[in-house]
């Protein structure tokens, strides 16, 4: 057995104890700290070397040798034990950090489209499949277009029914989407078919079939020989592709300033509101004297012209008996609608017109059979 020197450790001895130490160490931070006591600039083992000089000459070398030794044998320890420990933590942070991939997702919440506007996209693609276009024109719209040329007499009472905001003398907020005809007549020649749909306003005293700000389709067609029977039989196909077959539709006679004769149109489906009969809206063949207002020969030409409430589609389609829902914003709501979209690719013209071809029988040879 090697003799103490001066009460200190000898470096085989320190070697020793720094051996079961690092081989009993678990974390990168404990060897750090090993390596630290004993190799570190005050540590253990080059400590020894201070005993160097007291010391008999001849053991000097071999004692430096021993240091030296036992330092890199320590050393070498220390970096094996190091990687290991090392890959260890390593394993064990990716466990922790594991993410599964197959794990379900969080579903995005998804917005759609407000039911007014499902409505209107669904108006579009109809009327706009049945050869419509759209157009639009303005909100705050002039008196002219909106009643004087719609052959509304002056002061007329018919004008009353549309309690309107005026804007000034000669401008308002548009009570009828019909005001888009003028501004068509003046710069489009027959033939035309034409379509809009945007907002309206009327004064109203607002209650749950009416509001002071709703929404109309407005849709007309001129052409050589249109009649009350290509009326009815567009209706008939718009009730029928907003609705569904099982719709049925009514026109009864009504007056408004620019069609002659006029009607009223209403449906009723078997499962909403008891099968009741509800108006969607007003129809009727363009007044002559609209025509001969722009120009076009009334004897030549004539056209049709229908104006609906989009508030009362999805009313329909839904069975909501309240309007002033729509404009609420309450998700709870708005979120419950979704319109079933149409077959893509949404039928032709021809494929609509094959299905109208019974019921365009049934109405000419009721025609026939007034005259
Ligand atoms: C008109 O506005 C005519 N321009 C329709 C028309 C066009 C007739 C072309 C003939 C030819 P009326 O005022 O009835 O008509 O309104 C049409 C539809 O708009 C009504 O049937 C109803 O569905 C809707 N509507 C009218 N007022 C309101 C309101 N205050 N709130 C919600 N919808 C309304």
């Amino acid at each position: 057995m090697r003799h103490n020197y001066l009460g200190m450790q000898t470096p085989e001895e320190l070697r020793q104890a720094a051996t079961l130490e690092i081989e009993g160490a678990s974390s990168s931070a404990q060897l750090r700290d090993i390596e630290q006591r004993y190799l570190g600039k005050n540590g253990s083992i080059p400590g020894l070397m201070k005993l160097l000089g007291g010391l008999p000459k001849e053991d000097r070398p071999s004692f430096g040798q021993r240091v030296n030794s036992s330092k890199a044998e320590v050393d070498a320890l220390l970096a094996s034990k190091q990687l290991s420990v090392r890959s260890l933590e390593q394993a064990a942070q990716f466990e922790a950090e594991r993410i599964d991939v197959t794990m379900p997702g969080e579903r995005p919440r998804i917005g759609q489209e407000h039911i007014l506007q499902q409505a209107t996209n669904k108006i579009k693609r109809v009327l706009g499949g049945m050869g419509f276009r759209y157009m639009e024109s303005p909100e705050l719209e002039e008196f002219r277009y909106n009643f004087e040329n719609l052959n509304y007499p002056p002061d007329h009472p018919a004008m009353d029914d549309q309690d309107t905001f005026y804007i000034d003398d000669t401008h308002l907020l548009r009570t009828q989407c019909t005001a888009l005809q003028g501004r068509v007549f003046e710069t489009t020649p027959p033939p035309l078919r034409v379509f809009t749909v945007g907002r309206t306003f009327r004064n109203e005293a607002v209650d749950r079939t009416h509001g002071h700000t709703f929404h109309q389709v407005d849709c007309f067609m001129i052409d050589e020989g249109v009649s009350m029977a290509h009326l009815k039989g567009t209706l008939g196909v718009f009730a029928r592709a907003m609705f569904g077959d099982e719709v049925s539709v009514r026109f009864r006679p009504d007056f408004f300033p620019f069609v002659e004769p006029g009607v009223d149109y209403a449906i009723s489906t078997p499962k909403l509101f008891n099968g009741r009969w509800v108006e969607l809206g007003g129809a009727g063949l363009i007044h002559p004297n609209i025509l001969e207002k722009f120009g076009i020969d009334s004897e030549r030409y004539s056209g049709f012209a229908f104006g609906l409430g989009v508030e009362r589609i999805p009313m329909m389609a839904y069975g909501i008996d309240d309007l002033r829902q729509f404009l609420e914003n309450d998700l709870r709501f708005l979120n419950q609608f979704q319109f079933e979209p149409l077959p893509n690719p949404v039928p032709t013209l021809a494929d609509q017109l094959a299905r109208l071809q019974p019921a365009l029988e049934t109405i000419t040879s009721s025609l026939h059979l007034h005259h």
